[in-house]
């Protein structure tokens, strides 16, 4: 796929030729390319802002600059993406989605944000997503930028080694966050490996490993159990999230209290 990052900070992106991504590109999985905005931009200062209309602290950037600069990278059926703190959360869905476009460009935005006369025109003409990276404010896109391309570089066929390691993680697909994981030495700074893992009894791990997701996804992350289908639980699920203080009724699951 293509993937096309539009910035006035394109050094910002240099670290997307390490690493997984890196070598995607340079297997020609990846057809990634970073433009400066300023290359669209018109005067011999290379304005790409401007004051807010209705005042305002800050500056806004300009539309005529982005369409340029957009209608020079967009190929038809282009994906759009303008990171934002105002946009929708990015997840593991999205990124799913973009893995299966042709095209996406990341327009990336600085200052108090883009004219929003950019997302409205093109979105007039195919999809836009303004998509936050949570609830926190940033100084740019850039960073969003960085986030948006390697979640979706690695669902890429090809560019991870072993995909079952896709199937297996936080966010995947059962809707838990990721179990605890161990290496050697059985034993540091006191704390020992749980005995079940050193075991080599696959059921009793897997069971293990499901109760401690479980008990994470409950503690730390509460609103995704809420969002599970009851029926995707087995019995041994049931029985933590009861002693967890969670139960069952028609349609979804209660929390404690
Ligand atoms: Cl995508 N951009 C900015 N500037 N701030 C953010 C964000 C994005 N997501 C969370 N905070």
């Amino acid at each position: 796929m293509r993937i096309d990052v539009v910035s006035i900070f394109p050094e910002y992106l240099a670290p997307l030729n390490l690493s997984l991504v890196g070598k995607a590109v340079r297997d020609g999985l990846l057809d990634l390319r970073v433009h400066d905005l300023r290359d669209w931009a018109r005067d011999r200062h290379r304005t790409v802002d401007d004051t807010p209309f209705g005042g305002g602290a800050g500056m806004v950037m300009r539309p005529d600059v982005w369409g340029e600069a957009l209608d020079a990278v967009m190929t038809p059926g282009a994906h759009l993406v303008v990171p934002s703190p105002a946009g929708q959360p990015f997840s593991q869905q999205l990124a799913a989605d973009l893995a299966g476009t042709e095209q996406l460009v990341i327009a990336c935005g600085r200052y108090e944000g883009i004219d929003a006369r950019v997302v409205e025109h093109y979105a007039a003409a195919g999809t836009v997503s303004e998509v936050s990276l949570g609830d926190y404010v940033v100084n740019g896109g850039e960073v969003a930028a960085l986030v948006v391309v390697e979640a979706v570089a690695r669902l890429l066929p090809g560019v991870i080694g072993n995909p079952q390691s896709l199937v297996e993680e936080s966010h995947a697909g059962d809707g838990l966050l990721e179990y605890p994981v161990y290496t050697r030495p059985t034993a540091w700074a006191g704390l020992e490996v749980p005995e079940v893992l050193l075991s080599g009894h696959h059921g009793n791990v897997a069971r293990w490993r499901r109760d401690r997701s479980i008990e994470r996804t409950a503690a730390r992350r509460p609103d995704l159990l809420l969002a599970l289908d009851p029926a995707q639980l087995d019995r041994g699920d049931l029985a933590v999230l009861s002693a967890l203080g969670w139960s069952v009724r028609e349609g979804g699951l209660v929390p404690p209290g």
